[in-house]
Formats: C-alpha cells, sequence, structure tokens
C-alpha cells in the first residue's frame, strides 16, 4: 500500500508560575496523560524577561503586559511538549477559556483558577506556534533550576 507521510502535531503547554507554587504540576499532567496525549519533554525553567516579552509580543501594546511579564518571570514554570492528533485545540479545550471564570467546569482553569492574571497553564494556538515555542522553552539551556519561592506556601 501507499505509504502516506505524517507529521505527529505537537504542542507546548507550559504551567505557569501559580501553577507551581500551588502545587498543581501532577493534577495538570495527569489530565493530558489521562486523555491520552505522549509527553515528550518537560523542564522546570525559570523564563528570563527577554523570552517572555518575544512570547507575548502581541499583547506588547496592552495595558496588562509588565505585569504580564513579571507574573511569568517570578518564579518556575514547567516546560512541556505534547504530541498527539489534534493535541493543540485539544489541549486549548482541556485548558478552557483565557478568564478563569468564563471557563467551564471540568477544564484545567474552569476547575483550578479564578484569575485571567493568575490562570495557571498556557497552550499553543496553532501547530505553527506549537512548534516555535517548543524550540524556544524545550531546547533552550536551562538557565535557572531556582527553588521555589515561597509566595502562596511556606515549607521549612
Ligand atoms: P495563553 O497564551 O497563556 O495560553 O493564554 P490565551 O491564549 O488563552 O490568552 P491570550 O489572549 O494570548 O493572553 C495571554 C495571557 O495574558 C494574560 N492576560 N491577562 N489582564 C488581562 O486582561 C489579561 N489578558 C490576558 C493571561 O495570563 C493570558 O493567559
Amino acid at each position: 500500500g501507499r505509504i502516506v507521510a505524517s507529521s505527529v502535531e505537537q504542542t507546548y503547554i507550559m504551567i505557569k508560575p501559580d501553577g507551581v507554587q500551588r502545587g498543581l504540576v501532577g493534577e495538570i499532567i495527569s489530565r493530558f496523560e489521562k486523555k491520552g496525549f505522549l509527553l515528550k519533554g518537560l523542564k522546570l525553567f525559570q523564563c528570563p524577561k527577554d523570552l517572555a516579552q518575544e512570547h507575548y509580543k502581541d499583547l506588547k501594546d496592552k495595558p496588562f503586559f509588565p505585569k504580564l511579564i513579571d507574573y511569568i518571570t517570578s518564579g518556575p514554570v514547567v516546560c512541556m511538549a505534547w504530541e498527539g492528533d489534534g493535541v493543540v485545540a485539544s489541549a486549548r479545550k482541556l485548558i478552557g477559556a483565557t478568564n478563569p471564570l468564563q471557563a467551564e467546569p471540568g477544564t484545567i482553569r474552569g476547575d483550578l483558577a479564578i484569575q485571567t492574571g493568575r490562570n495557571v497553564v498556557h497552550g499553543s494556538d496553532s501547530p505553527d506556534n506549537g512548534k516555535r515555542e517548543i524550540g524556544k522553552f524545550c531546547n533552550s539551556p536551562v538557565r535557572c533550576l531556582s527553588a521555589l519561592q515561597p509566595i502562596l506556601l511556606q515549607h521549612n
């Protein structure tokens, strides 16, 4: 038979600093695992300011941009590459609406968050952006594996 070329789709999923600090890493990874997608790469990473500004460059004229950059660079994030047919759109569904108060129950943001500015997770919005973001975050050198800042939880 004919061999059909297939390139399996990948998306970049990032657990944001609030998700890491609130201890939601396992819960969030679990949802993508249970759905059936494949985890292809993972690292704990402190996002430097220049990478954060590039990642959110489409939002650079928004009034909340400086706060968004402060938030995303405020502590370690978990960078992941997830793979599977339709993973980009499916992951966006699993994540839910940008504003957690509008996100449906059953979605990650709908179940776990209440503020747009603290919405626990990022997912790429297209296969091209998935590839690009995986290249930037997952294939970049680990610059800092800082200890968790005890902002929300105090561990002594
Ligand atoms: P993400 O890129 O994080 O997956 O989010 P998204 O596509 O659902 O939303 P987008 O419009 O691209 O916004 C990116 C992130 O910016 C923050 N944001 N804050 N204060 C505000 O009004 C506001 N709007 C957006 C959120 O953290 C959002 O996820």
